[in-house]
């Protein structure tokens, strides 16, 4: 069994332009910049004849490749009990229709449903127990961020593994959307 998701990556010089928001928060759990991406569909625990099922719906997408740029920043969670903070993406229709063809492909291969709105954002951080005005000092410092834009020409399943202190996420395969 293998813990699957689809995502897009983010370039190496975005990510480097991610990892100077890390810090300010104590107890904060920085994602790695290695790991940090836009989930599209989370899969959950899969046996190799349904990822194989999952595999081939996502090579039948014909989706084009588009430009996107990270926009401001966010939180999950309460207002008490903040969850995650993450940086949010500028709109993109483009990126919502991949999501929506995705989405559909996993759902009819697997026969999985995930009924959550599809809010893009690329998960910086994970908390517990941080201060609400810890939190809103951080949100306020960073709501300027606004990244370079970059091309998203593929998007990825991944395998997920969880360790103690952090996940890990290995490239099952990488799908080439159309090129302009
Ligand atoms: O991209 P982010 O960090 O928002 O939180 C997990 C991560 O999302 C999410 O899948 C992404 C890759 O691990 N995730 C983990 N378990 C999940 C679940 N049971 C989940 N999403 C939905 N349901």
């Amino acid at each position: 069994m293998r813990r699957l998701f689809v995502a897009v990556t983010v370039p190496e010089p975005v990510r480097r332009h991610l990892s100077l928001l890390a810090g300010g928060i104590p107890g904060a759990r920085w994602v790695a910049a290695d790991n940090l991406h836009i989930t599209l569909r989370f899969i959950g625990e899969v046996d190799g004849a349904l990822e194989q099922d999952i595999v081939d719906a996502l090579a039948g997408l014909h989706q084009p490749g588009f430009d996107i740029r990270l926009e401001g920043v966010g939180q999950f969670g309460s207002a008490t009990s903040v969850r995650s903070l993450w940086a949010g993406v500028a709109p993109c229709p483009e990126l919502l229709q991949l999501h929506r063809a995705v989405h559909r492909a996993v759902s009819l291969a697997a026969a999985l449903a995930d009924r959550r709105r599809f809010l893009p954002h690329v998960t910086l951080a994970r908390l517990k127990g941080a201060g609400p005005q810890t939190v809103a000092g951080w949100l306020g410092a960073q709501a300027q961020f606004r990244s370079t834009a970059f091309r998203v020409t593929e998007f990825v399943l991944f395998d997920s593994r969880l360790g103690r202190k952090a996940a890990h996420y290995t490239p099952v395969v990488e799908f080439p959307l159309l090129e302009r």
